[in-house]
Formats: structure tokens, C-alpha cells, sequence
């Protein structure tokens, strides 16, 4: 594609035009890298939206409490997209295809917008394919981005850190997931949602996240205080309650200058991922993978070292 194409294409994604904004999501799914000039100028007029990342385990009710998230937000006269992101699932996997069956009734709203994503990468290019989609979303002037995703591994970190609001969807009962909540996801949760509260042990359940908060000695006085908010997504009950959370967090980052810094851990791991990908593929194309695993081989039987070995393939891709 052509600069001008590029740029036609931008012009229609922010004007509102949805085949224009498929198409480039088209584009960022494929790893063209025809999009790039694209998202470069997106970029630049985005920043709008408020990106919400849903997390948690699978089967917790995170697409049923996405889906009850966009309508209230419709109600408050949002526009919402929604990426269902399964880093898992093969692409034409039964979890998205359940999702879309779930959201469907949301889709005949021109303000709504819905895309299922899974891997046919790395996570680490899903993550940033995520990203991707989430700017052109936002320059598409969505309000709301949400982005669902299953899990509390590192993975599912990595993809919902392009969130400014993250919440962790929890159920009575979790047991388990309380290691989980221990093991990282704790500390990435602004909001916690104790869903399918229609269970015994709902009250429970918000009791033990609350003492596990409470015992967080990395938050301080002045910190945000993650709130616990009971629903029950099937009959959509707290999920206004959630949503009043989700702006409140929003204002709370603003008032008091945290959204910068967001921003800035964003800006700072996109550039490091972007620049270890060229740095592979300069690699690849100069060095080569024979060559590579030469010296590979060469490390682990002790005939040369990792010093040398990454000295040299330094030096081959031109740097000194
Ligand atoms: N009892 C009860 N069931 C619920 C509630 N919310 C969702 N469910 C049910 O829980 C099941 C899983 O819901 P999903 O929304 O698909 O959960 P999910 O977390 O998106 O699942 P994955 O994406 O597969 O991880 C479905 O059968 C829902 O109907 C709730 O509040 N109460
Ligand atoms: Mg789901």
C-alpha cells in the first residue's frame, strides 16, 4: 500500500468509516507492515479513549460482564469497542466463537464494535497486536476500549497492560485463584470484581480479596485503594456499580497525574519490544539462523562463551 493509501485509510478510520477501520484492523492482525504508517499517524491523534482491561479466570463470566459493560456504558451514551483476546484458543476457537454468539446482540449498535482475537504468534505479538487494535480504536473515537482476556499468567499481564483500568474478575469459592491473585495479579487489579455473587460465598470471597489488600504493604496512604464490587453478570446487577468504579479510577489517575506515568510505562515497553524485534530481525537477515546456531552449539559445548558469541553478532549486524 501506497503513503497516500495510508493515509486515505487514516483519513476514513477517523472519520467514523467502520469498513475502513476493519480493514486496517485487517492489516495489524496480519503483521503488515503496510499498517505501521498508519498507526504512526494514529498515534499521534489518539489518547482519547479510556482502555479497560478484563482479566481473570476462565469460565469467571468476563465476556458476560464485558457484554453487561458495554450496554450500561451504551446507556451513558458511550461508544464501546471490545477486543476478546484468547491467547490459547486456535483462531477459530469455541471460547470466541461463544463470545460472539454472547455479544451478538450488542452488534446491530453502530457504537459498538466487537472483534475476537486469538494467537497465531508469540504472546508478546499479541500483546502488541492488542495495542495496535486498541489505537485504532481510539482514534476511531471509541470512548471505551475493554479488552477481555483469559487467565492471571504472565501472558495475559503482558496484554492487558495496555489498559489504563484493570479489572480482575474473581467467583465465590476460588480457592485456587487465590494463588493466583498472590502469584502477580494482585498487584495489576484497580478494580476487583467478585462475579456470579448470586453463589454462596460471595460475601466470602470479597472478604478474603479485602484482607488481601489490606496486607499489600506496597500501597501507600496516597495510593489507589483497588474496590471490591459484587455482581452478578448474568442479570447485570453491580455492574453500573462497576462501571462508577472504572470512572472513578479514571478520574483518580488524572487528578493526580498517574495517567501520565501509564502512559510512560506503556510508551517504554512498546519501544523496548518494538526495538528487540528489529535488533531479531536484523539478526535473522545478517547473522542467520544457521550461523546462529552454530554458535549456539559453540556456547553450550564450551568452545566459546556468550560473550563472545553476542560480541560477534554485534559486530555482524553493525553494531560495534
Ligand atoms: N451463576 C452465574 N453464572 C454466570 C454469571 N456470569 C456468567 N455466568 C456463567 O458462567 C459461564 C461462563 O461465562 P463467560 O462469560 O463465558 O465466562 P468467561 O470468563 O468469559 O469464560 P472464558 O472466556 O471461556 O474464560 C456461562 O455459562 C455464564 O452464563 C453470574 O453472574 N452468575
Ligand atoms: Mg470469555
Amino acid at each position: 500500500m501506497n503513503a497516500d493509501l495510508t493515509m486515505d485509510l487514516v483519513a476514513r478510520v477517523t472519520n467514523g468509516d467502520r469498513r475502513a477501520l476493519a480493514r486496517l484492523i485487517s492489516l495489524i492482525e496480519n503483521g503488515a507492515p503496510d499498517a505501521r504508517p498508519a498507526l504512526a499517524a494514529l498515534h499521534r491523534l489518539g489518547g482519547h479513549a479510556h482502555v479497560i482491561g478484563v482479566t481473570g479466570s476462565p469460565g469467571a463470566g468476563k465476556s458476560t460482564l464485558v457484554t453487561q459493560l458495554a450496554r450500561v456504558l451504551r446507556q451513558r451514551c458511550q461508544r464501546v469497542a471490545i477486543i476478546a483476546v484468547d491467547p490459547t484458543s486456535p483462531f477459530t476457537g469455541g471460547a470466541i466463537l461463544g463470545d460472539r454468539i454472547r455479544m451478538q446482540d450488542l452488534a446491530g449498535d453502530s457504537n459498538v464494535y466487537i472483534r475476537s482475537m486469538a494467537s497465531r504468534g508469540s504472546v508478546g505479538g499479541l500483546a502488541s497486536t492488542t495495542r495496535d487494535v486498541a489505537r485504532a480504536l481510539d482514534a476511531a473515537h471509541f470512548d471505551q476500549i475493554i479488552i477481555e482476556t483469559v487467565g492471571a499468567g504472565q501472558a495475559e499481564v503482558e496484554i492487558v497492560r495496555a489498559a489504563q483500568s484493570i479489572v480482575v474478575v474473581t467467583v465465590p469459592g476460588m480457592g485456587d485463584d487465590i494463588q493466583a491473585l498472590k502469584a502477580g495479579i494482585l498487584e495489576i487489579a484497580d478494580v476487583f470484581c467478585v462475579n456470579k455473587a448470586d453463589r454462596p460465598g460471595a460475601d466470602q470471597a470479597a472478604a478474603e480479596l479485602r484482607i488481601l489488600l489490606s496486607l499489600d504493604a506496597q500501597r501507600g496512604p496516597n495510593d489507589w485503594r483497588p474496590p471490591i464490587v459484587k455482581t452478578v453478570a448474568m442479570q447485570g446487577s453491580g455492574v453500573a456499580e462497576l462501571v462508577d468504579a472504572l470512572a472513578e479510577h479514571l478520574a483518580f489517575l488524572r487528578q493526580t497525574g498517574q495517567i501520565v506515568a501509564r502512559g510512560e510505562r506503556q510508551a517504554r515497553s512498546e519501544i523496548q519490544a518494538l526495538l528487540y524485534q528489529e535488533l531479531m530481525r536484523r539478526v535473522d537477515t545478517r547473522v542467520g539462523p544457521d550461523r546462529l546456531a552454530a554458535l549456539i552449539a559453540e556456547v553450550a559445548a564450551r568452545g566459546s562463551d556468550p560473550y563472545a558469541a553476542t560480541d560477534e553478532i554485534l559486530r555482524t549486524i553493525g553494531l560495534p
